[in-house]
């Protein structure tokens, strides 16, 4: 029996989780017992863990390899019975999932501040998701919060560091630790879904390009195993395939603007038929085609009207949800399926007990995360297998997928504008302001729109009724057309002001207007009705996706 060391410690006040975890700067992070306080108000929290099973991974970014070390002798001391840890310390998000699910373990920890930037001046995250595979519920993220801010103690056995790099099982005091293939679940899982055949076919086809940038980040080896080994897809198809701890220098996060390099390998002509990039820890996605993005909030409504398609989903869905801020288009494709569609708050984690249920099945988010019930995670790979088995299926090209989708459903016209690392109380001022105004909107006239809802969102949740409230501010026209506004949960500096622009169109003749273009009359709106530009001193967002 190793020792157990009880090391005396005071509270952080800063340890509530956001939308997905405690996310801070790394120096924040490596401040003496910072990691120590959390992990211990976590297994506080969980109560007797004797005997469970742990499931302990990250995407790989700069301290990862260290939090590891000290999570693995804290959870010997709290006296768990085995973890299992991916090798050299890395698990994608969704992989974590998927390991947590396939081996019944009681929960596992997940090391990642996602699409954040990596490196000794970039962030660090830690969340914990529970024994179904997603994210810990809010009740139990504000009880960790809780235990924090009294915990005056940490448990921790002493010892050299464990090796990770080599598949296995050892010992750490009474513990078992089992180093996993970090790939090998979660590829498997994906051969129960999709059909490789077809998949194969077109890869190897000689008719069908694509790359994928796995951004430096986790998703290098499993696009390699996935794609490559497994799909026949040609060796340069994974772009930035090796995982580093800064990711590359880069900014982790698939979109336009952080993943040039694939959007311009895209752009040229001819370029590729199909491109995708996925994040830090693999969970999110973003889709490109010859000429054509395709955004989140329509490509969650692509797969639900091409499920069929697919052999995991060919036997129907239950129902989907999205994220309130999500475009509305999902609802139209589940209103013509006569299934269910469900608005939640923004945050993987309110999906799970919708999945858990079975009332579900694909879920999404505008941002850039699409998943299922095969795990708890928005899953970005799985995504990308999505598409490439409706493309080999279909055999059309993705802008004509889109295109059509358009034509049969309408496009709901949608663009996110960001205001980051705002001050905190301008930012809450402007949240405080909207609030204040809710009451006498509707009714009103508004760039010629009427306003026939305005309110902070409020969740119940349709399997446990728990209520979440403050979700963000909700402004409905009568044409369909949608303002949020809310506060981003997961930045690390300031606050980030999200702003939310929806607007649905029917008409075939307006369906390929430019999105600015299309939504410039809301966007005004959102600026008379927030003032934007006065409280936070900016004369335009910092991102526009
Ligand atoms: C997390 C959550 C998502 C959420 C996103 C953005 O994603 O899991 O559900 O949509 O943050 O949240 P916010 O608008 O509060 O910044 P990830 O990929 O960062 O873990």
């Amino acid at each position: 029996m190793t020792d157990v060391r009880t090391v005396s410690t005071t509270p952080f006040q800063d340890q509530r989780p956001g939308t997905s975890g405690l996310r801070k700067k790394v120096d924040v992070f490596r401040q003496p017992h910072y990691l120590e306080n959390f992990t211990q108000a976590l297994f506080d929290t969980l109560g007797d863990c004797r005997g469970d099973t742990l499931v302990l991974g990250g995407d790989g970014r700069y301290y990862n390899d260290v939090a590891i070390q000290t999570i693995l002798k804290m959870a010997a001391a709290a006296g768990f019975g085995r973890v299992l840890v991916g090798r050299d310390g890395l698990l994608s998000t969704p992989a974590a999932s998927a390991v947590i699910r396939r081996h019944r373990a009681c929960g596992g920890i997940i090391l990642s501040a996602s699409h954040n930037p990596g490196g000794p001046a970039g962030d660090f995250g830690i969340k914990y998701n529970t024994g179904n595979g997603g994210p810990a519920p809010e009740q139990v993220t504000e009880a960790v919060f809780e235990r924090s801010q009294s915990v005056d103690a940490y448990c921790i056995v002493d010892g050299g560091d464990i090796a990770l790099d080599r598949l296995g099982a050892t010992r750490l005091g009474n513990m078992a630790v089992e180093v996993v293939d970090p790939v090998q679940d979660y590829a498997a899982l994906m051969g129960e879904l999709f059909d490789f055949d077809r998949i194969h076919e077109l890869l190897t086809s000689g008719r069908f390009t694509m790359r994928f940038d796995a951004m430096h980040a986790i998703n290098g080896p499993y696009a390699r195993t996935l794609l490559v080994d497994r799909l026949g897809a040609a060796a340069d198809t994974v772009m930035n395939g090796e995982p580093s701890p800064d990711f590359g220098g880069g900014h982790p996060d698939p979109n336009l603007v952080h993943a040039r390099e694939l959007v311009e390998l895209l752009d040229r002509d001819p370029g590729p038929d199909f491109g995708a990039a996925t994040d830090g820890d693999g969970d999110r996605n973003m889709i490109l085609g010859r000429g054509v993005f395709v955004s989140p909030s329509d490509s969650v409504a692509i797969l639900t009207a091409n499920a069929h398609l697919v052999p995991g989903y060919r036997a129907g869905l239950a129902g989907v949800a999205r994220s309130m801020p999500t475009s509305q288009a999902v609802d139209r494709v589940a209103a013509e399926l006569g299934i269910a569609c469900y608005e939640t708050p923004t945050g993987w984690k309110f999906f799970g007990n919708l999945l858990d249920a079975g009332m579900v099945t694909l879920c999404g988010e505008e941002s850039f995360g699409t998943g299922s019930n095969h795990v708890r995670e928005k899953d970005g790979l799985w995504a990308v297998l999505f598409w490439l088995n409706i493309l080999a299926v279909r055999r059309r090209s993705v802008a004509e997928i889109v295109h059509e989708h358009w034509a049969e459903f309408g496009r709901n016209y949608y663009s996110r504008h960001d205001y980051e690392a705002l001050d905190g109380d301008p930012a809450q001022g402007i949240i405080e302001h909207l609030r204040a105004e809710l009451n006498g909107l509707p009714g009103k006239s508004l760039g010629g729109r009427q306003i026939n809802l305005a309110d902070d969102f409020t969740y119940t949740d349709p399997v446990d009724r728990s209520v979440s409230q403050h979700q963000g501010i909700r402004i409905g026209f009568s044409d369909d057309s949608r303002i949020v506004f809310r506060l981003s949960g997961t930045g690390t500096e300031g606050a980030t002001l999200r702003v939310y622009v929806e607007q649905y169109e029917a008409d075939r003749a307006r369906l390929h207007l430019d999105t600015q273009d299309a939504l410039a009359e809301l966007i005004a709106v959102a600026e008379r009705l927030a003032e934007l530009k006065l409280r936070t001193g900016r004369n335009a967002p910092t991102v526009i996706t």
